[in-house]
């Protein structure tokens, strides 16, 4: 019985992952890595200085930096998604998203966020769906990143429901994996070649309905 939803936030509800991918190609740019489609989806749903490590790892330059140098490059890359953020409005949410918190909160499910961003809160206010989200999980309180199922498991806590009575929305393979381990039921949006491990799959947000989810929920 589902009481609850948990979402990610960046490429489901924001189409802020794109902003993300700019910011980060810069710095790779920067830093002569190259580079690709692959390490953009590899990068989706991962924290701020893991990104960079992993970044750094595919160009073989995990030993090039010292730590207050990394830290100076994933502020340059947090300055630049900023920028890129300016002027972000409503228009930045996702199709169908905007319509389904309307349903959902018609039909009483109670919502959380469980977003890698520590820029979550101010993107939120900017689309003007932070009432939405009165529950959150601060990603500064985690001691693990996706796909670890700490951030999922938190995002039922914060709501007093169980995982078993939770589905969770990702955009992300990492995502999904902690979806599923933390025991809730996993909505993947995107390719269902990288989210294979989602129970269910949706190409685009445009198909997030209640309908949908009770259709694909009984085979
Ligand atoms: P920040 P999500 C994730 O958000 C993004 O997908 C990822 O690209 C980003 O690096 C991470 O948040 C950290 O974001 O630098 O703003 O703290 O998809 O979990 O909503
Ligand atoms: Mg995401």
């Amino acid at each position: 019985n589902i009481k609850g939803f948990v979402f990610d936030l960046d490429g489901v509800i924001a189409d802020t992952s794109v902003y993300h991918s700019k910011a980060w190609h810069q710095l790779a740019d920067e830093l002569g890595v190259q580079w690709s489609e692959d390490l953009a989806n590899n990068l989706k749903g991962v924290s701020r200085m893991d990104s960079l490590e992993l970044i750094l790892k595919t160009g073989g330059k995990e030993n090039d930096y010292t730590q207050e140098e990394k830290e100076k490059y994933a502020a340059k890359k947090n300055t630049n998604y900023l920028e890129l953020l300016k002027g972000m409005n409503a228009s930045a949410i996702l199709p169908g998203i905007s319509d389904f918190l309307t349903s959902l909160e018609e039909h009483d499910y109670k919502l959380s966020l469980a977003s890698a961003s520590k820029n979550s809160p101010l993107v939120l206010e900017q689309l003007g769906l932070a009432q939405y989200f009165k529950e959150k999980v601060d990603p500064s309180t985690l001691k693990h990143g996706k796909p670890d199922p700490e951030i999922f498991a938190r995002g039922a806590e914060v709501l007093g429901l169980k995982p078993e009575e939770c589905i969770g929305i990702e955009d992300a393979k990492v995502g999904v994996e902690s979806i599923n381990s933390a025991g809730e039921t996993s909505i993947g949006i995107g390719d269902p070649n990288i989210l294979n491990e989602a129970d269910i799959n949706f190409t685009s947000t445009t198909d997030l309905t209640l309908n949908n989810i009770q259709k694909a929920m009984e085979v």
